[in-house]
């Protein structure tokens, strides 16, 4: 704790966890705490997997002088042919050990610590030796939270036995999701690391002093109210809707976007994955082909391989020569990290073709911009589901998860030409940008959730 003029001022560690769909949205978080006076020291989990992070880390902490960094060294990586952003999220926790003289030697003391749902099983034992409260933010939707705070009770049950695909997930009653939108791994019978981190952080999640998440209450209206009224679990830790966590500074770049000024307002179709998901060689060439096809101007992030250190290839030889070289007539193609923000935010662009990672979502809903949505892995069926009952977009279910067919240019381009030319959907998501903006402006319900969360921390 600190004092500033007779004040007490909370300070708040944030730790976060592999990849950039966990780093930008605690970033974004920090620099909303800078805003409102927090003192906030930044962990950083050292190294880093990609490339991306170090990078984004380094520009952030140039941009916020007062954010103290403390690096956090892992034990050493072993090689193994995991899932690379999952072995890393192994590796925080297995050195979590090494937290507690790291925790020790901050002054003021901590009022607060704020951690990844995916460390929570390794961090809230230690914060609670030292009677650290110890917050958690969930990184993805609430909708995708009633599935993860019930799952070590579904597990145990049969309840994700014996089910139709078409089959509901109920928990005590409860209708939560159909079973077509779990993530693939839940439903295995084999151990794999999603059920076993599913199972130990759910059963330390509920420990911790409450759950902030990045979503909005008009965007998941029922999902927040499921867990708050106890209808999920008996007595849940407070959860707290405190998005969409609004982009800082110098996340603007400004660069890139020549081209995208040259074009119509809302003309654009902005195609990406996200930051950790490559497509197959042959489905990246098909959706080459839709894009041309479709006749729409389009910003196509081309993503080769898992991580970005990776990737050698250049761009003509994952695309091919003919379809490159149609390609530059309609449209912009990168293979390289771009700035989202900077693009969904350009009048140009109308629509997202997306996997519907959630930051990515909360981002087309913070700019207003309609989804296409495809998703591929994990949680992206749950996000997406959320999209389309919004109306913030639209989703193909036909087309299955990553892999488990090819989907044809004709058909992406079919779909692309709806979703672009849909009026009503258009002037929806207007509607949604202005009630995303309202939630965090001054006393919007993310405002006023973070408000009361802050005002209690400054008395401890
Ligand atoms: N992102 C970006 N540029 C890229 C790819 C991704 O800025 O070229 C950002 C995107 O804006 C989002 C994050 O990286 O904030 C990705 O998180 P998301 O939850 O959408 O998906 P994930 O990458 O975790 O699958
Ligand atoms: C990434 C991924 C698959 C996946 C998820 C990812 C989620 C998000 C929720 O983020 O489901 C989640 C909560 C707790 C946890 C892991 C993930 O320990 O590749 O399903």
């Amino acid at each position: 704790m600190s004092s500033s003029g007779g004040r007490k001022l909370a300070h708040v560690a944030l730790l976060p966890s592999a990849g950039m769909g966990h780093l930008t949205p605690f970033l974004r978080l920090a620099a909303l705490f800078v805003a409102r006076n927090v003192q906030v020291t930044f962990i950083t989990p050292h190294p880093t997997v990609s490339l991306t992070e170090s990078q984004a880390l380094s520009t952030f902490f140039a941009s916020f002088p007062q954010i103290k960094q403390k690096q956090f060294h892992l034990l050493q990586a072993e090689k193994n042919s995991f899932d690379p952003f999952f072995s890393h999220i192994e590796l925080i926790k297995s050195s979590g050990h090494l937290l507690p003289p790291l925790l020790s030697a901050l002054t003021p003391s901590l009022s607060v610590f704020i951690t990844d749902m995916t460390l929570a099983s390794a961090v809230i034992p230690i914060t609670q030796a030292i009677s650290l409260p110890t917050y958690v933010l969930f990184t993805s939707s609430a909708k995708m939270m009633t599935l993860f705070l019930s799952y070590p009770a579904l597990a145990g049950s049969r309840a994700l036995d014996d089910l139709e695909e078409t089959g509901v997930i109920k928990i005590r009653n409860l209708e939560l999701m159909p079973k077509s939108l779990v993530p693939p791994p839940l439903l295995q019978k084999s151990d794999n690391f999603l059920k076993k981190s599913f199972v130990e952080e759910s059963g330390k999640v509920i420990e911790s002093s409450g759950i902030l998440v990045n979503t909005f209450v008009s965007f998941e209206f029922e999902s927040l109210g499921k867990i708050n009224d106890g209808e999920v679990l008996e007595r849940p830790p407070s959860v707290v809707a405190i998005g969409p966590l609004p982009p800082y500074d110098s996340e603007k770049s400004r660069l890139q976007l020549a081209w995208l000024d040259d074009q119509p307002a809302g003309s654009v179709l902005y195609v990406s994955f996200g930051s950790r998901t490559a497509l197959a060689r042959d489905q990246i060439r098909e959706l080459g082909v839709g894009l041309i096809t479709s006749g729409s101007r389009f910003v196509w992030v081309v993503k080769n391989s898992i991580v970005d250190k990776e990737d050698g290839q250049e761009l003509e030889e994952v695309i091919g020569h003919e379809l490159m070289e149609r390609v530059k007539e309609k449209g912009l193609i990168v293979k390289s990290w771009v700035q989202q923000e900077d693009i969904l935010s350009h009048p140009a662009v109308g629509g997202f073709l997306s996997h519907c990672g959630w930051n990515s979502v909360m981002e087309a809903a913070w700019n207003g911009v309609r989804i296409l949505a495809w998703p591929q892995n994990g949680d992206q069926k749950v996000n997406a589901d959320v999209v389309e009952r919004i109306g913030l977009g639209t989703w193909v279910r036909s087309w299955g998860w990553s892999g488990e067919k090819l989907v044809s240019g004709a058909e992406i381009a079919e779909r692309i030409r709806e979703c672009m030319g849909n009026e009503s959907l258009r002037i929806q998501t207007l509607g949604i940008k202005e009630d995303a903006r309202k939630a965090v402006g001054f006393g919007g319900s993310s405002d006023k959730g973070l408000t009361e969360l802050i005002s209690m921390w400054n008395q401890f």
